[in-house]
């Protein structure tokens, strides 16, 4: 970190002097850990190629802050502290940063616990019916269309089709893709009659924080993508992340498939969180969840591998079209398994009803 980037957080937040290390698994902002006399801060370096539209975000914040009834929600909810000038974000050399206070806690990457996977649905399901009640005209779309599987496919065939070779690995993956049309016309069918409702959009594990002893969630972090959508988005990107065998940078493609019992412990946990506010379609339309979200990351992969690694981090230049196999491989997994799936959630919505 720059010198003149120490002095300007020391100064924006009266932190005095501060040391500070790269922290988290973020794919998308830099982020550090900061330890002051005064406490422990998590510094991001904002990033606005991604988040071209910062101002929607503070407003969905501020708004979620006003509404949201504090003590329905079991956990913490870190949003941006304010500077001494009063903004959420500051400016240094072109840059945006913001600071956050610590949360003490313990972050998991992945895990193969049933007991932390109903935590974690939870958690999520929390959330949603905290805000179950919001007036979705106040939210914006913080990054437009951003769950849209329909348009990510048609952005993988218009990207797809301007390239000239193609190797034998990436045609596989190519052709899988381009197969998944009935899940967009699922996907399209479905969503046509569910409400929109305040989601978080990124419901991976590693954006809850939990108490040292694992028995319960402190904080719900990374609010970026808090905006309008389905249920389904949430549920679906638990299941893709969390009842995954292995997470999705690995490459030991033989060993990667959906978890039944993490599956389950996921779906009872969202409801235990969410209910009674949930309908009966909305209910239906969790069961498509995890397919439709580990579509949608492999789309996401696959295109950003075929334009250059232009929006993900990547540790080597093969890591994209490795990400995109391994959610192949994932989604491919769950559509073998949907009847065993079906059969869960019958059970577990069954018992709650
Ligand atoms: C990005 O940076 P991170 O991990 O919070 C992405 C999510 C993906 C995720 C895949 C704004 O989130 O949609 O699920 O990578 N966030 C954005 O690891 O694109
Ligand atoms: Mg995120």
């Amino acid at each position: 970190m720059q010198q003149s980037l120490q002095n300007l957080v020391a100064q924006s937040y009266g932190l005095g002097d501060f040391s500070f290390r790269p922290f988290g698994e973020g794919l998308i902002h830099e982020t550090f850990l900061v330890e002051s006399k005064i406490g422990k801060f998590v510094l991001q370096g904002f990033n606005d190629q991604v988040f071209q539209y910062p101002d929607r975000i503070a407003s969905n914040l501020a708004q979620l802050k006003a509404e949201i009834d504090i003590d329905r929600l079991p956990y913490e909810l870190p949003l941006p502290k304010l500077t001494e000038a009063g903004e959420s974000l500051f400016d240094e050399d072109g840059k945006l940063y913001r600071l956050f206070d610590f949360v003490e806690g313990v972050t998991v990457q992945e895990t193969s616990d049933p007991k932390l996977a109903f935590l974690a649905g939870k958690a999520y399901g929390e959330f949603a019916k905290a805000t179950a009640t919001f007036d979705m005209r106040l939210f914006q779309e913080t990054i437009p269309d951003f769950h849209r599987l329909d348009l990510r496919y048609e952005r993988l065939q218009m990207v797809a089709g301007a390239k000239a070779s193609w190797t034998e690995e990436e045609s596989d993956i190519l052709r899988f893709y381009l197969c998944q049309n009935p899940l967009i016309e699922n996907y399209k069918a479905q969503t046509k009659n569910l409400p929109l409702r305040l989601t978080h959009n990124d419901t991976k594990i590693n954006n809850l924080i939990f108490s040292q002893n694992l028995k319960q969630v402190a904080a719900l972090i990374d609010l970026d993508t808090v905006m309008p959508g389905y249920l389904l988005y949430d549920f679906g990107d638990l299941v893709r992340t969390v009842a995954c065998s292995r997470s999705e940078i690995n490459t030991q493609w033989s060993d990667i498939q959906l978890d039944l019992s993490i599956f389950e412990a996921l779906l009872e946990g969202y409801f235990e969180g969410i209910l009674p506010t949930v309908s009966a379609v909305e209910l239906q339309s969790l069961l498509i969840g995890g397919e439709i979200m580990t579509c949608m990351m492999g789309l996401r992969f696959f295109t950003d591998h075929l334009q250059g690694n232009i929006y993900y981090k990547v540790d080597y230049p093969e890591q994209n079209l490795h990400r995109a196999k391994n959610q192949m491989i994932l989604l491919r997994d769950q559509q073998e398994k949907r009847s065993q799936l079906q059969l869960i959630w019958e059970k577990t919505t069954l018992s709650r009803q």
